[in-house]
């Protein structure tokens, strides 16, 4: 993957970004090369290309090659050499093919992307956010020997005063023979080793723990006591005394618990003042440069924001590290947005949805500042058909990953079934927008009805809150999208819920204007075809509610 450090001392690992050969298949275009990572949508020629294109890519390669792509949006069919290795669907989540004893030699690799809303795409439909074309996250080529180590998942744990690291290493046997091995870890200062035997072909799992009585506690963004200390994880693979693999990931100690209406994080409660953030930009659309995920992070920090959610979708690994060397508490998402019971019946719904959820819980794993784990937003909550599925999809989580909650944002304010079955409670809402009841009305009785449907006693996060303005309309009337009213009307909603101490905090929609699909839907409540909604637009110009947003963010 490509992160803010390097994974690998031992494995080789090749970067496949740069200019790949490109063809558009369902429009003409001259457009023949195309850099990746990137969305074709910045090409002014593909500006609303919305079908399949090809991009081939010669490359230098032999022996055991491991294909990575951590993104391609949306869904592609991969081949080498003119043979197929798989197709992937989500733009979001990571995935790769292995080659064995491939030839050493010259070799093409060629991806068939597709951005279309074609008849087996149940998540990426016309929706409030626009679903780029491309190859859009990084891509790499490993040269793997006879086995790998494929993943490796860490859990802190405080025992007697003292963290424990609980390490999961996946181990893979590329071989058809038995093969005998010894696995470590090391971390903190401490190590611990194991021999273990990887049966032919297959895939196993090994448990070890580490105690580190070195490790410092990852604190917050703000904690006087400490800093977001992070900690190097290194696994290695060895046989016969020489290592043949490594995998190396970053970790902090903490432990996430619900507690009442309380969410502790090592122990001290928090309290949420953060932002929605799209992997949306004017310049870039949803394949983000690293030094404009800088700026994005710089600014919430300038804010006073000290979390965020990556709304709807898991986001680039370079941006969660970013987040985790900040402190910054992160809601992550499995991808799914407003989907009615009729879309949630859709025949690839589920097998799409366990996959982006099985995706989330594996890449975003070892993240210390992902503090919950978030899915399906307003879909269909508040059917028997809609709850079956959040019923699956939070107990698959919880299976996955035990030591953090689970929650969903809803917006089924008098009729949602499944507040009994998440950890933690979270509404949408827009009250002075969608609506011109006061937001402390509203709380109330968000609360009231609550407390009735199974939420009772537990933790509230408003998960959405906010307003429209057109950047640079600016009236003394304080009309509906001018700056002046959403800065007024996320003045009131932010001191409410802020003060409010039945809710952990907010998530402000949002931090920056995105583009949205165009179609009938939508244009005639999103001026200029994007959600209006940012603090900043597109091009990251702050909007007057900026200013008001930090002066509170700030006070709280
Ligand atoms: C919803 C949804 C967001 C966005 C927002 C809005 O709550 O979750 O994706 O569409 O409303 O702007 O109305």
């Amino acid at each position: 993957m490509n992160r803010l450090f390097d994974q690998h001392e031992v494995r080789t690992v090749r970067s496949l970004e740069g200019m790949w050969k490109f063809e558009t298949l369902d429009a003409k275009s001259d457009v023949t090369e195309m850099p990746v990572p990137g969305a074709w949508e910045t090409d002014p020629q593909l500006a609303s290309y919305r079908g399949k294109a090809v991009y081939t890519k010669e490359i230098s390669a032999g022996g055991n090659v491991r294909f990575v792509f951590e993104g391609v949006s949306h869904t592609c069919e991969v081949s080498l050499d003119g043979k197929q290795l798989g197709t992937h669907y989500g733009a979001y989540g990571a995935f790769d093919f292995i080659v064995k004893d491939l030839p050493e030699g010259k070799h093409t690799l060629a991806v068939q992307v597709d951005n279309s809303f074609h008849e087996h795409s149940a998540l990426h439909i016309s929706n409030d956010y626009y679903s780029y074309g491309g190859i859009t996250r990084p891509v790499q080529a490993e040269s793997l020997g006879d086995a790998y180590i494929r993943g490796m998942h860490i859990t802190t744990v405080k025992k007697d005063g003292v963290w424990q690291a609980q390490v999961e290493l996946t181990l893979v046997n590329l071989t058809d023979g038995q093969q005998e091995y010894e696995a470590a870890v090391s971390l903190a200062g401490a190590g611990v080793s194991t021999d273990v035997t990887l049966k032919p072909e297959e895939t196993t799992t090994v448990n070890l723990t580490l105690s580190c009585p070195e490790a410092e506690d990852y604190c917050l963004m703000g904690d006087p006591d400490g800093k977001p200390a992070l900690y190097t994880v290194k696994a290695v693979l060895t046989r016969d005394g020489e290592t043949v693999d490594d995998l190396i990931d970053r970790t902090g100690f903490r432990e996430v618990k619900v507690s009442g209406k309380d969410i502790l994080f090592n122990g001290k409660k928090i309290r949420i003042k953060g932002f929605n953030r799209h992997e949306d930009y004017a310049e870039f659309g949803c394949a983000v440069p690293l030094q404009a995920m800088v700026r994005d992070v710089e600014l919430m920090k300038q804010c006073g924001a000290n979390a965020v959610r990556t709304c709807h979708y898991p986001n680039d690994q370079r941006f969660l590290d970013l987040c985790d060397e900040a402190g910054m508490l992160v809601w992550t998402e499995a991808h799914a947005r407003g989907l009615s019971e009729e879309q949630m019946r859709h025949p690839d719904f589920a097998w799409e949805e366990e996959l982006t959820v099985r995706e989330m819980v594996e890449q975003d794993f070892n993240h210390p500042s992902i503090f919950v784990w978030g899915l399906m937003n307003e879909c269909a909550s508040h059917t028997e058909y809609g709850a079956s599925f959040y019923k699956k999809f939070i107990d698959l989580i919880h299976r996955l990953d035990s030591s953090r909650p689970v929650s969903y944002a809803s917006c089924h304010f008098d009729d949602d079934l499944c507040l009994g079955l998440e950890d933690i409670v979270s509404y949408n809402m827009y009250p002075r927008w969608y609506t011109d009841a006061s937001v402390s009305e509203t709380l109330k009785a968000q609360k009231e009805y609550i407390n009735s449907a199974g939420g009772a006693g537990k933790p509230l996060i408003i998960t959405e809150i906010g307003a429209g303005a057109v950047y640079g309309y600016r009236t003394e009337t304080e009309d509906k999208w001018s700056e002046e009213y959403q800065a007024k009307a996320l003045t009131e909603q932010l001191n409410t819920v802020l003060s409010d101490p039945d809710a952990t905090g907010c998530f402000i929609w949002q931090f920056a204007d995105v583009r949205i699909a165009a179609g009938k839907r939508w244009f005639s409540s999103r001026p200029k075809s994007q959600n209006n909604k940012g603090v900043v637009d597109m091009y990251r110009r702050k909007k007057l509610a900026f200013a008001a947003v930090s002066e509170i963010y700030h006070r709280f």
